[in-house]
């Protein structure tokens, strides 16, 4: 092992990394931090994570770190951070080496269904990679590294160390469960696409994601679910080439709902996410598309807050009919888009 001969300043990074939205979700493991399905997903801008890694040499070894979360000690994100770095640190045996201290913060609310593990644990990710960079002088593939490392602290944070449209899985020998890669060759109509996200509720989430994929077992149902995704990663990567928007908004729309009729059903019905809210938008989505034969269309993440994702080309009219016919039934929302993935702060 190479013990860094850095000064303090050097011992330091600091990575933004934006959430993303499933277009094909991930709901299932078949092992640690395996993917029972491939997923793609489209990165976001304005919903990002910035976390600054520090470290100092130690003797002993044990993990010692000090965690921040938006300036301030949180014992809940204390806890499951030393899960993951206590995983990480079977790839990164030099972590022990160092006492860490790691800050964070979000540009949206944690826990409401905005996937701020896939940002927060893609950040993180990417400063150990540059930690590991420093310290041990490793010339690896840097973003395909943050991927695979990202996925063992949340499995979508695997997708978001890239922009753009990403997949993570593999099918038919093609593409990797161990880590993401960008999606490349889609047709124009999807650049820049436009998500707006609606925040339903700002409260905790009801089911964890972890419980979540743990609660799908290997019984028919999950297993034909683990086909269809599949199934519909390859169908939605031939539409996202030829830019078929309704095909597209056809495969996303059933996947949401495909998503929470799997949570219903996996939890006996104890855990319903979506809102009376969630769902009068749906109504009215559906309505507008009907009516003004534009692209609008809708997904879900797990919890009630809807996204809205239609083509640059098509949003002024499509942003009055969010503002005068959607705002009234939301707390707060985000009007996002694609993003180029993750940058470095420092
Ligand atoms: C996805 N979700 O593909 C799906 C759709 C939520 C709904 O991946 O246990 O936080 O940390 O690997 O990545 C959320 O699950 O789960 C998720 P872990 P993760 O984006």
């Amino acid at each position: 092992m190479v013990i860094s001969t850095n000064s303090c300043s050097e011992a330091k990074t600091s990575w933004a990394a934006p959430s993303n939205i499933a277009l094909v979700k991930y709901w299932g493991k078949k092992g640690f931090q395996i993917p029972a399905n491939a997923s793609i997903s489209l990165t976001l801008n304005k919903a990002f994570t910035e976390t600054s890694l520090s470290w100092e040499p130690k003797s002993g070894s044990d993990l010692e770190f000090e965690f921040f979360f938006e300036g301030k000690e949180n014992f809940k994100f204390y806890q499951k951070m030393r899960g993951v770095l206590s995983n990480l640190s079977k790839e990164l045996p030099f972590l022990t080496n160092y006492k860490l201290i790691i800050e964070s913060l979000n540009t949206f609310p944690h826990s409401t269904g905005i996937a701020s593990s896939a940002s927060s644990m893609a950040a993180l990710a990417l400063c150990l990679c540059e930690m590991e960079k420093k310290v041990t002088g490793s010339q690896d593939d840097f973003f395909k590294r943050a991927s695979y490392l990202g996925r063992i602290g949340s499995g979508s944070a695997s997708r978001s160390v890239y922009g753009g449209l990403v997949r993570w899985g593999e099918i038919n020998g093609e593409g990797s469960d161990l880590f993401a890669q960008k999606f490349d060759g889609y047709h124009p109509v999807f650049s820049n696409m436009r998500d707006t996200v609606l925040i339903v509720s700002n409260e905790e989430k009801k089911l964890p994601s972890t419980i979540g994929h743990n609660l799908m077992d290997d019984s028919s149902t999950s297993k034909e679910r683990y086909s269809q995704a599949n199934n519909n990663v390859l169908k939605m990567e031939k539409i996202l080439k030829s830019g078929d928007l309704s095909a597209f908004g056809k495969i996303l729309e059933e996947e949401a709902l495909i998503l929470h009729s799997h949570i219903i059903k996996s939890t006996k019905g104890e855990v319903i996410l979506l809102k009376p809210n969630s769902l009068e938008i749906i109504e009215r989505v559906r309505k507008f598309r009907f009516e003004k034969n534009l692209d609008l269309y809708f997904t879900l993440d797990a919890g009630p807050n809807v996204h809205l994702l239609y083509p640059k080309c098509q949003e002024h009219e499509i942003n009055s009919f969010i503002e005068q016919e959607l705002l009234p039934f939301c707390k707060t929302y985000i009007a996002d888009e694609m993003g180029n993935g993750p940058w470095k702060l420092l």
